[in-house]
């Protein structure tokens, strides 16, 4: 392995899609990559995937077997993913020079917010592994729902503490002017406070102020990396911020390339 993408976010943000397409990207780029699938309650997946935690995990015998509903069922199946960690490794030694993709749980806290999560980032994939946290572009696209996901992202990040890229996701459904001005929130965090300020009128004004102050100082303002994974756009971005991290740079991955 030369990296891992772990990919979460809230339950409808196009994950999986995602995952699907942005193996395809890698693909036809030329780089070796795998997707993995951590997702024990998946019904239906958008790709193939390489190694797949169903074969290894079945919701309806953790349902008969402790006579649980479905969504019980997905949270001891969540937590049944650690003890399976060793069978992905040995499953993930076979890719050397692979990128991994992860696929997570669709719904967010099975993943972020179970005890186990962040062993099961350092089981599989040590040192070489990053997050993508996918957000919603339309849900993004107002000033309430952008703070709410870069809160969310925070909170994430606190759990897993490793490298993490905001994904602006969808933006196939939102025009280029709302993605312009969404980065610009990015780049001047006191234009999203006038902004959130006009969106919601009266509000506790210091609690607000206090958190996009909290988001300068702390990174969690820091870059969205605009994406569309029905369109197949953006994926260059995401790439050269992984090659960034795995390997210091762009120019190590060419030569990666032609070997
Ligand atoms: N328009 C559009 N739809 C998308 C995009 N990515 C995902 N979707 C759709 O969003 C829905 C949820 O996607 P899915 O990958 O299952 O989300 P997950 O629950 O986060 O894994 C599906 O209907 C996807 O087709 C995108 O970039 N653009
Ligand atoms: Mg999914």
């Amino acid at each position: 392995m030369i990296g891992s993408l772990f990919v979460t976010g809230p339950a409808g943000t196009g994950k999986s899609t995602f995952c699907g397409a942005f193996k395809d990207w890698l693909v036809q780029n030329d780089y070796d990559v795998i997707v993995v699938n951590l997702d024990p309650g998946a019904e239906y997946l958008p790709y193939q995937p390489d190694i797949d935690i169903r074969e290894m995990i079945s919701l309806n015998d953790i349902m008969s077997q402790y006579s649980l509903g479905p969504n019980g069922a997905q949270i001891v199946a969540s937590d049944l993913i650690i003890d399976n960690a060793q069978k992905i490794k040995d499953k993930l030694d076979l890719y050397e020079d692979y990128y991994v993709i992860f696929d997570t749980p669709g719904q967010i806290e099975l993943f972020a917010f179970r005890p186990g999560s962040p062993l099961i980032v350092e089981a599989l994939a040590g040192k070489m592994g990053m997050l993508a946290f996918i957000s919603d572009a339309i849900l993004s696209n107002m000033p309430s729902g952008f703070i709410s996901q870069k809160m969310l992202f925070g909170s994430v990040f606190s759990r897993f503490y490793v490298p993490m890229i905001f994904v602006l996701n969808k933006i196939d459904l939102i025009g280029a002017d709302d993605v312009e001005k969404i980065k610009n929130w990015e780049e001047y965090p006191d234009l999203l406070y006038d902004e959130f300020e006009n969106e919601k009128g009266e509000m506790s004004k210091d609690y607000f102020l206090n958190v996009i102050n909290a988001f300068k100082q702390s990174d969690i303002i820091n870059k969205v990396s605009p994406v569309s994974s029905k369109d197949m756009f953006g994926f260059d971005d995401i790439y050269s911020d992984m090659a960034n991290y795995f390997q210091g740079g762009e120019d190590t991955d060419t030569g990666y390339k032609e070997e």
